[in-house]
């Protein structure tokens, strides 16, 4: 039975990532944070009550703490790890730099450092959570991974770092490390700070009649959103392969922020129309004329990034992975779930 090790195994990708891999027969190790609440709403019914997979092992560690990694590493000795953990917000990454970095970069380095002197070098297999981030200001569209990095937040420079150090590792010891990186990808699953997440947890409430407005930032900027579940299969497959190499996982396709609004009411039947520009533009309920989306400056970034969409030919050569969900759906099915959610 072979042995996966998980990072960051609480957020949306982990939660995902351990779902496909007990279904494929791992015994699954993941990392917890401790916090003052025990409760971890997307993995809870992994190891507690009814639903209990007793293949599944929750484990307390911080991927800051080299000695809790380190404990945990040369114990487990897994036959994959995948490090997920992050703080992932890009935003919140200009307010806290320096934890950012010591997680997204150095936390890393911990776990790499922790192959390396427990010699599993030709024995344990790494993923490293790399991203579409790393491309910044764009210097060609679509990005492939031939495409020069122009990092823009301290989030995608603690990236940076981690990218690179996966290659190094991989060139210096021979360990198989990859790098997948990876555009956005959503789910109803996702942290409720991200865009898709929070734009669609809003405007049901304001459908149902408890929230009055939706309050955003930079409605012009364009990602390419994919959906969870596909890109955790993504992440198997490249450390499943012959030798290692670094993947763009995306759809392909890009869509504003402003598109994702107008989509996820036109679904709740609510026509939106725009008046205004920058600071001061709203959206406004064409029947009603009520304000229904109101910018705030809170939620632009010192640096933005524009535009992201990403070339996945190669995983689908290499890989033979494609994408199926693609906005439409996604928002469709994010939709679905959340007017469920709040029934
Ligand atoms: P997420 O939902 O924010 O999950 C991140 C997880 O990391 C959380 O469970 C968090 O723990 C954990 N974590 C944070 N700091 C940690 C630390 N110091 N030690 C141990 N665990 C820690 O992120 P996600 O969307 O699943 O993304 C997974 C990974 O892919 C991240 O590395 C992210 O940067 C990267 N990525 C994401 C996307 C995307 O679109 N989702 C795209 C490209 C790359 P708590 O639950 O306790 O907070
Ligand atoms: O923002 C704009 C915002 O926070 C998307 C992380 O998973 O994907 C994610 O990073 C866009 C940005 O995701 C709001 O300015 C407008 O241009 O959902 P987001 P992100 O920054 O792209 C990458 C690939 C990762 O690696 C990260 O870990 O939407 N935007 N108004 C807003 N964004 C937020 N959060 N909130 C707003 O109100």
């Amino acid at each position: 039975m072979k042995k996966a090790l998980i990072t960051g195994v609480a957020g949306q990708d982990g939660s995902y990532l351990s779902e496909y891999l007990l279904e494929k027969g791992y015994e699954v190790y993941g990392v917890l944070r401790r916090s003052s609440l025990e409760f971890k709403s997307r993995v809870d019914h992994l190891y507690k009550g009814d639903t209990k997979n007793e293949l599944f092992k929750p484990l307390y560690g911080d991927v800051t703490d080299s000695l809790s990694i380190n404990r945990i590493i040369s114990e487990v000795k897994p036959d994959e790890i995948y490090n997920l953990a992050a703080q992932s917000h890009v935003r919140v990454s200009f307010d806290i730099p320096g934890y950012t970095a010591q997680t997204d970069a150095i936390g890393t380095l911990n776990i790499l450092e922790s192959i390396r002197q427990n010699k599993f070098e030709s024995t344990t297999k790494f993923y490293q959570a790399s991203t579409s981030e790393l491309y910044g200001k764009v210097k060609e569209v679509p990005q492939t991974e031939e495409t020069p990095f122009y990092p823009r937040s301290p989030y995608a420079a603690a990236k940076l770092y981690a990218y690179w150090l996966t290659i190094n590792y991989r060139e210096a010891y021979n360990i198989f490390a990859a790098n997948g990186i990876l555009f956005n990808h959503e789910s109803p699953r996702r942290g409720n700070s991200f865009v898709t997440k929070k734009v669609i947890e809003t405007v049901v409430k304001i459908k149902n009649g408890k929230n009055r407005t939706l309050r955003v930032g930079n409605l012009d900027s364009r990602r390419d959103w994919g959906y969870a579940p596909e890109y955790v299969d993504a992440m198997w497959r490249m450390l499943q392969t012959k030798t290692p190499e670094d993947f763009i996982i995306a759809t392909g396709e890009h869509h504003s922020v402003r598109e994702l609004i107008e989509y996820a009411f036109k679904l709740l039947d609510i026509e939106i129309i725009w008046r205004g520009s920058s600071i001061n533009e709203v959206g406004i309920e064409k029947n009603s004329n009520k304000i229904l989306v109101e910018i705030d400056q809170y939620y632009f970034r010192p640096t933005e990034v524009d535009l992201l969409v990403g070339n996945p030919s190669k995983a689908k050569k290499k890989l033979n992975w494609t994408p199926k969900v693609k906005f439409k759906e996604l928002v469709e099915l994010m939709i679905e779930d959340e007017l469920k959610q709040q029934r």
